[in-house]
C-alpha cells in the first residue's frame, strides 16, 4: 500500500517485471487451462476488496462545468528526442483510463478504483473530472457508431460526471486493461472476479471503467481529455525524472510528482 507524501521510485517498483519473470520461469505450468487463458488470473492478481474508508466525494472533490473537448488533436508527428526514449525499454509508457458515471456517482466505489491505482504502482500524471457533452462522446466512441451499443453507451457517458487519469507505467496500458478485466461485466464476474469489472461493473454498458487499447488511441484520447498536456514534453523533461524517482503522492491533488518539485511540472 502505498503511503501518502512518502517518495518511491519505480525502480523498486519491479512487480510486473516480475510477473514477466515468473511467467517464463513456468510457475504457471502447474494452473489448469481456463486460468492460463485468462490473463487476470494467469497475471496472478493480488485479491482485493472494496474498503470502507475516507472517500473522495466530499472535500477537494470539483465537478467541472460541461465543457466541450478540444477537436482531437492527434500529434501525428515526434520529435527524435522523443523517439528515442519511446524506444527505450525502460521508458514510462502512457494510458487514459476513465472511471464512467456509475463508479463515480458512488464515491466507495470510486475511491475503491483510485485505490487499485496506486496500488498497481502506476503513476498519476494528472487527473480532472467533467461533464462529458454527448457531442464528445459521439466523437470518442465513433469507433463504435452503427453497433447495437452505441446509442445507450453514448448517453451513458454524458449522464453524470466521469473521472479522467493519465496514468504512467511501464506497460500501463495492457496493465490496466488487465486490472480493468474483461469488458462484458458477466464474463468478467466469471474469469476475473477480482478486476475492477468483475467487482464493481452493473452492465455492459455501466462496466465502471474505460482504458486505452494501443498507443495510438492512448495519445488521441490523453490529448482531448487533457488539451494542455504535451506528451512530448512530457516525455522529455517528467518522463526522465519521473522514471528514475523519488516520486512523491499528493493525496489532495490525486496526482505524483517529482519529489522536490512542490507538484505539477509543465503540461
Ligand atoms: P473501453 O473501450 O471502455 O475501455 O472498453 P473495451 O475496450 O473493453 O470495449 P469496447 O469494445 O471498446 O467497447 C467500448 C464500450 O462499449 C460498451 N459496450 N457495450 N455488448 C455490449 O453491450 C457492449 N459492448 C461494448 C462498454 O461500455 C465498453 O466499455
Ligand atoms: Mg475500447
Amino acid at each position: 500500500m502505498h503511503v501518502p507524501g512518502k517518495p518511491t521510485t519505480l525502480q523498486g517498483n519491479s512487480h510486473l517485471a516480475s510477473r514477466r519473470g515468473a511467467t517464463r520461469r513456468g510457475p504457471r505450468a502447474g494452473l489448469p487451462r481456463e486460468r492460463l487463458k485468462d490473463p487476470a488470473r494467469a497475471a496472478g492478481y493480488p485479491a482485493w476488496r472494496l474498503v470502507a474508508g475516507p472517500c473522495a466525494g466530499g472535500q477537494g472533490r470539483v465537478f467541472l462545468p460541461r465543457e466541450p473537448l478540444a477537436a482531437w488533436p492527434w500529434n501525428g508527428w515526434m520529435r527524435s528526442e522523443m523517439a528515442s526514449i519511446l524506444r527505450s525499454p525502460q521508458a514510462l509508457q502512457l494510458t487514459l483510463a476513465l472511471i464512467k458515471p456509475d463508479a463515480v456517482a458512488h464515491p466507495l466505489i470510486l475511491e475503491a478504483v483510485h485505490q487499485q491505482i496506486l496500488s498497481n504502482k502506476f503513476l498519476i500524471v494528472r487527473m480532472r473530472e467533467l461533464l462529458w457533452r454527448k457531442e464528445d462522446c459521439q466523437r470518442f466512441y465513433r469507433e463504435h457508431e452503427g453497433r447495437f451499443f452505441y446509442q445507450r453507451l453514448v448517453e451513458f457517458m454524458a449522464s453524470g460526471p466521469i473521472r479522467a487519469y493519465i496514468l504512467a507505467h511501464k506497460d500501463a496500458i495492457q496493465l490496466w486493461r488487465t486490472l480493468m478485466g474483461p469488458t462484458r461485466v458477466f464474463r468478467a464476474r466469471h474469469v476475473a472476479p477480482d478486476s475492477i469489472r468483475g467487482s464493481f461493473g452493473l452492465t455492459d454498458t455501466r462496466n465502471t471503467t474505460h482504458g486505452s487499447d494501443s498507443v495510438v488511441s492512448a495519445s488521441r484520447e490523453i490529448a482531448a481529455f487533457f488539451p494542455d498536456f504535451s506528451e512530448q514534453r512530457w516525455y522529455e523533461e517528467e518522463e526522465p525524472q519521473l522514471r528514475c524517482g523519488p516520486v512523491c503522492y499528493s493525496p489532495e491533488g490525486g496526482v505524483h510528482y517529482v519529489a522536490g518539485t512542490g507538484g505539477l511540472g509543465p503540461a
